[in-house]
């Protein structure tokens, strides 16, 4: 290579509109491809990109998803003679392998980065040219993530395109980075300098005369400043260019709150003719920042918390295969929830973020996927520096990204199983890794920060390093969650600060799940209740809040994830989304916006929350009482139910509540509030069934009740709407069991019912709770019709598993003990023998409905007859057919 240093000149500057990359072409090959997982059946299936092939395996009932290749062709689009053509994947997962007219041109390895490969020497000149891509997500220890909390759907899931460019170029050899790295060494209010530094290349056979131009314009299409250098150009010869002192006086600064963006455009000209040869557009942003150790995060000389969430990239129904505009309103929703931060996690994604967080002004880390272990191996290391300098090349001009990350959680799951692998080898690999990725982005960068995310095991990480590596550390702190309580995650901010005073901190995750289909009076944890997990980010963010020394946090997550292993209520989901899967609004979304915005918000929370049910206040009453809230910045809110108000409330960290009487069917719930003369409101419609407390009520008449056993939560079945009822033990005139206790899989710790899955059901919930030895179940039903549904299913032995990432392993599973039982409803048998693991499996809903009728006063009584173990009952419907 030959470094060229050239003289630069800064020129007079002229209005000029910046031009789109005209010179080079790029096509766009998402369309007309033909895809198959086997190619010896030739059931080749039309496709468009982007593509995911496991939408449907990661949601079924059987364990695992395709891990494996799956093969893309289509015809490239035909080729002018004489231009060099290179093929660029902006992502696919995992390992890929391109043949052009049945010629190898090139292999990747990793899912999440782009790369490219110069595919001209394999084109026929005529004819059509045939591309032909193997792409394959099995386990690969060589490759991180080796293992991690989501899915790794398969696919060619990013964008791919074909760019052609004159055989004179801007270097497109350089990591699929655009080849062009814009630096700002000094920024200040006056004054701002630029440098643009690059290759390009003469892939003629002659010497050329070349030219190569820096043009900065502002954000209106001015040009502010302009630099061009000369190089005669050998044949077959890489050149370097390095621009600099580019001076931009009073310059617009990037921040948050102004994200002014220049764009600064290279152009490589014949010297002679003028022509322009090729054409690179990068947009940069005037910005300084800096992390304290004491004071936090500091953006062009202001003090600036960064609060955010991560993000995972799949979405419902798509997998990873997600289009650009869907990705572009998950940074949106992050911007307009207030937020300044983005945690692109765990791995580098689809270009556009980045892109919209320059736009909107987000603040950004991004990571390698180094998950919760590494491989000791030189392929695995040599991977993760390919990665870490693809993920920086590729985003380098992106001025929202301030921080380059590189390993998660790396000890939480050591390959210790493997007895060839020593404790004490395998943790002096991850600091060895550690300091290589280390090395390498400091010198790849020595403008951004680095950081490395650890659990909460303080020790470990601080043994092996990995808190001294790194300029910033991340803590992943669950306190409250997967462990202990939430108090304890302010105790664990201020050892960080003690022990580690010069070490800036970012939270790097918290969060709780919240299945939003699961709702609570009384939040525990571990319900998976909404409420619960909104009291944990009101308790989080005012804690972070009062520490200046807490640079940034990033919630878990933006939205529901996949994460196929994961078991639960909501199956093969991470429900720690403030979002759900396909980006609807949970509670705490609305908690932290009325906490980060300035502008008037009111929003009733729980908006999501409209299909509701509960029992009457009396054996009277027509209405049912239930809490319901208000997020707002405002000091107060008034709720109106009905058109009824239920008074002004003061907010309690950005939450008013009040308790409001709902009735029967629709009710009109408004929410106001006033700033400085602007009324600020928010209105719902909330789908109300008021259960009778009496069975016998003369005001409101009973149709259909849904309990489940062994809960305190209610829970609401999307498909039917019907809302579930925590149960009771009887009460005359109602209903309500005898005998037996709540199941609970660890003994009355820390778990709710179980969390292993339930097999044949979509209503996990219902069946995942239960009142174990129970003896009798009495409603008392007017006379009638009904349809009585059991249901029931085997929630004890071996195959229930602990919460996946649930860090307390001290508790025990209790053995299984066999069960048979009879019920009989009235006296009359109804099953007989029953014994559910035998006869339909552990974990695995069994649904039994009966006809019963009512003649009398005699209400209608299930008893339970033990022949082995307990009788057991997970939920009853009970509905009056007439
Ligand atoms: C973590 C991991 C993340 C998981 C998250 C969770 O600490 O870094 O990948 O998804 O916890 O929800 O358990």
């Amino acid at each position: 290579m030959v470094v060229v240093h050239l003289v630069c000149w800064v020129g007079v500057v002229n209005a000029e509109t910046i031009a789109d990359e005209a010179v080079r072409k790029k096509q766009l090959l998402n369309k007309e491809w033909l895809f198959t997982k086997d190619t010896s059946k030739a059931a080749w299936q039309k496709i468009g990109l982007p593509h995911c092939w496991n939408i449907a395996d990661v949601m079924d009932d059987a364990p695992g998803y395709y891990r494996g290749a799956g093969w893309y062709k289509r015809i490239l689009p035909t080729v002018e003679k004489g231009k060099k053509q290179f093929i660029y994947f902006d992502g696919a997962n995992q390992e890929t392998t391109v043949w052009i007219n049945g010629k190898k041109t090139g292999y990747h390895a990793g899912g999440y980065t782009r790369f490219s490969f110069d595919i001209t020497a394999a084109l026929k000149e005529s004819g059509s040219n045939e591309i032909l891509v193997k792409v394959d997500n099995s386990y690969n220890p060589a490759i991180p993530p080796l293992t991690a909390d989501f899915t790794f759907f398969g696919g060619l899931y990013r964008n791919v395109y074909l760019v052609s460019t004159d055989a004179v170029h801007i270097d497109m050899n350089n990591y699929a980075s655009n080849g062009v790295y814009i630096k700002t060494p000094e920024v200040s209010k006056q004054k701002a300098v630029v440098e643009v530094q690059g290759s390009f290349v003469n892939e003629t056979a002659e010497t050329r005369k070349l030219q190569v131009e820096t043009t900065v314009y502002d954000s209106t299409g001015k040009v502010v400043t302009r630099t061009l250098s000369k190089q005669t150009a050998q044949p077959h010869t890489t050149f370097d260019f390095h621009h600099k002192g580019l001076t931009i006086s009073n310059p617009a600064l990037w921040s948050p709150e102004h994200p002014a963006l220049y764009t600064i455009t290279t152009r490589l000209y014949n010297a002679r003719t003028h022509e322009v040869l090729d054409e690179v557009h990068n947009t940069a942003g005037m910005r300084w920042f800096s992390f304290s150790a004491d004071s936090g995060f500091y953006i062009n000389g202001t003090p600036c918390k960064l609060i955010g969430a991560s993000r995972h990239q799949d979405y419902e129904g798509m997998g990873n295969g997600v289009p650009a505009a869907i990705q572009v309103k998950d940074v949106e929703m992050i911007k307009s929830m207030g937020c300044n931060f983005l945690r692109v996690a765990h791995y580098p994604q689809d270009p556009v973020i980045l892109e919209t967080c320059d736009r909107l002004g987000l603040l950004a880390s991004v990571e390698i996927p180094v998950v919760n272990t590494i491989s000791t191996t030189d392929s695995f290391t040599n991977n993760c520096l390919q990665m870490q300098t693809e993920m920086i090349r590729q985003n380098f001009n992106h001025p929202s990204v301030v921080i380059w990350a590189y390993m998660n959680e790396v000890f939480l799951r050591p390959p210790f199983k493997d007895s060839t692998i020593n404790k004490r080898a395998y943790d002096s690999s991850v600091t060895a890794l550690a300091r290589k990725l280390e090395a390498l982005t400091r010198k790849e960068d020595p403008t951004r920060y680095t950081m490395i995310a650890n659990h909460g095991d303080f020790r470990r990480y601080d043994t092996t390093q990995l808190t001294t590596i790194p300029m910033i550390v991340g803590w992943n702190l669950y306190n409250g969650w997967y462990n202990s309580v939430m108090e304890d995650f302010s105790a664990f901010m201020d050892k960080h600060h003690r022990e580690l005073p010069g070490k800036p901190v970012i939270i790097s995750e918290y969060g709780a799940d919240a299945d939003p289909r699961i709702r609570s009076f009384k939040p525990e944890r571990f319900d998976k209740s909404v409420e619960y997990t909104t009291l944990f980010h009101q308790y989080y963010l005012c804690e972070m809040v009062k520490r200046p020394f807490v640079a940034g946090a990033a919630v878990w997550n933006l939205a529901d994830f996949n994460s196929e292993t994961r078991e639960e209520t909501m199956p093969h989901m991470n429900n720690k989304g403030l979002l759900t899967y396909n980006r609807i609004a949970k509670d705490p979304y609305y908690y932290y916006k009325a906490a980060l915005v300035n502008t008037p918000f009111v929003k009733i929370a729980s908006s999501y929350w409209w299909q509701r049910s509960g029992i009457a206040d009396t054996d009277t009453a027509t209405v049912c009482t239930q809490p319901l809230e208000v997020a707002t910045n405002l000091t107060e809110t008034e709720l109106f139910i009905n058109g009824k108000s239920l008074g002004k409330v003061a907010a309690v960290k950005n939450m008013c509540s009040w308790k409001a009487a709902f009735v029967n069917g629709d009710n009109i719930i408004r929410a106001v509030g006033v700033k400085e003369g602007v009324v600020c409101e928010d209105t719902l419609v909330v789908q109300f069934r008021v259960q009778p407390r009496s069975l016998q009520s003369p005001s409101v008449p009973f149709t259909q009740l849904n309990l489940q056993m062994g809960s305190r939560r209610t829970y609401l079945d999307e498909q039917t709407g019907e809302v579930w009822l925590p149960d009771q033990p009887y009460k005359p005139g109602a209903w309500g069991y005898t005998g037996g206790t709540i199941f609970n899989v660890k003994n009355g710790r820390q778990a709710y019912g179980t969390d292993k899955a339930i097999s044949g059901t979509d209503n996990d919930p219902i069946y995942q709770t239960q009142q174990t030895g129970i003896e009798k179940y009495r409603l008392d039903a007017p006379k009638g019709n009904y349809l009585l549904t059991l249901h029931f299913a085997e929630l004890q032995g071996e195959n229930a598993v602990a919460l996946p990432y649930n860090l307390d392993t001290s508790v025990q599973q209790p053995t299984f003990q066999n069960r048979i039982f009879d019920v009989a409803v009235n006296g009359k048998p109804i099953l007989e023998n029953l014994d559910i693991a035998a006869q339909y499996g552990r974990a695995t809903a069994v649904v039994q409905a009966f006809r019963v009728t009512v003649t009398g006063n005699e209400g209608i009584e299930l008893l339970f007859k033990a022949k082995s173990g307990q009788p057991i009952l997970n939920a009853l419907q009970l509905k009056k057919l007439n």
